[in-house]
């Protein structure tokens, strides 16, 4: 679940990638795309790395990439650079002027350019398709051809080809065209140290499906390079609820529609990404292949569960609250699994 950060100039990019993976790559000179990794932070995960003290911790985590691009090719650069990016994350400068017009203008300005650069995808597309006309069609042709102008006229009309319904056949014939605005986009308002209020404003304007977050970056930024132990009282100090690293995941785990599930033990405690209603077999393949081709039962129990019944699972057991569920069964927000399997 790859999400990579993109944004006018001087926005805040670098500076949010850093909040986010603690890789600073402004410094990083020559590497035009840097990738970073931020931890999900999870009470559930921590409480059962306590039960199980396990050798190896392996919390959940999400890639982030951050592109450092300048000159003609910039471009192009952002584009391949982010081609494997699943969702985007958008950020807008909101602090620079502080003014709620000026960071829609902003942001309207990148989008516009997205739909463009997916519109001129599309039409070399099409053009080449029906410079082949008379040449047999793979079925990959035709489903281009069937799609492809519908993709065409939204963008003619400036919006973002995330708004149309697509069945899922034709979304996994579009994959290899990394469509800009087919992925689902997270937008976050850099907003100024003493008018955070300017996120609101955005968002009355803007009127996008997923409302922006505010993130005042610079002050973000300051707030992890302090030691854990004094976070919490330096926003308390600025009246900030919830830092911007929990927001942004959060947002991140809403947006790709992902959730987690925990394997546990004395060797690992490892906590696993999987998009929301994966069954089963599909869940342990994110473990292995051999997992999800020789699936036989996964014995499950959820968190909430399990620590209610005493957080052991020699109590669970006992208590008969591990359930066996079979190939149908989909995967919930918490549950812990161990897996049966035959290979
Ligand atoms: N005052 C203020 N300055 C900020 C804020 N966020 C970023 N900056 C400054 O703006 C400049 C650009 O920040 P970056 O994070 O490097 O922005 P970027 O989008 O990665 O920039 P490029 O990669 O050059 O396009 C830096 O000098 C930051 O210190 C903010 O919230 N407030
Ligand atoms: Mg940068």
């Amino acid at each position: 679940m790859e999400i990579g950060i993109l944004g006018l100039p001087q926005s805040g990019k670098s500076t949010l990638f850093e909040i986010m993976t603690g890789v600073k790559s402004r410094e990083m000179h020559g590497e035009t795309c840097v990738r970073g990794l931020a931890t999900v932070p999870d009470s559930r995960f921590d409480k059962l790395v306590e039960i199980f003290t396990p050798v190896k911790v392996s919390p959940a985590k999400v890639p982030f990439s951050d592109v450092n691009a300048v000159g003609e090719k910039a471009w192009e650069a952002v584009r391949q650079s982010l081609a494997g990016a699943e969702g985007l994350l958008h950020v807008v400068d909101g602090y620079t002027t502080g003014d709620a017009a000026d960071a829609l203008t902003g942001y309207r300005k990148l989008a516009d350019e997205l739909v463009l650069a997916d519109l001129m995808i599309c039409e070399n597309r099409l053009e080449r398709l029906a410079k082949m006309a008379k040449k047999p069609m793979t079925p990959q042709d035709s489903l281009h051809g069937r799609v492809l102008p519908r993709l065409k006229e939204q963008l003619e009309a400036g919006k973002p080809l995330r708004e149309i319904p697509l069945a899922e056949e034709d979304r996994h014939g579009l994959r290899s065209f990394s469509f800009w605005t087919i992925r689902p986009e997270m937008v976050v308002v850099n907003t100024p140290e003493e008018n955070p209020a300017v996120v609101d404003e955005f968002n009355r304007q803007a009127g996008l499906a997923v409302p922006a977050i505010g993130i005042c970056c610079a002050v973000e930024a300051e707030l992890m390079a302090l030691p854990p132990e004094e976070r919490q009282e330096f926003l308390d100090s600025l009246g900030i609820r919830e830092a911007a690293f929990g927001r942004v995941i959060r947002g991140a785990f809403s947006l790709l529609k992902r959730t987690v599930y925990f394997t546990v033990g004395e060797d690992e405690v490892k906590a696993w990404i999987i998009p929301v209603g994966t069954k089963a077999p599909r869940a342990a393949g994110v473990i292995h292949n051999d997992f999800e081709r020789g699936f036989i039962k996964a014995e499950v129990i959820n968190f909430d569960e399990f620590i209610a019944c005493g957080g052991t699972n020699a109590a669970a057991k006992a208590a008969g609250k591990l359930r066996l569920e079979g190939k149908e069964y989909v995967v919930q927000d918490g549950d812990i699994i161990n897996f049966r399997f035959n290979v």
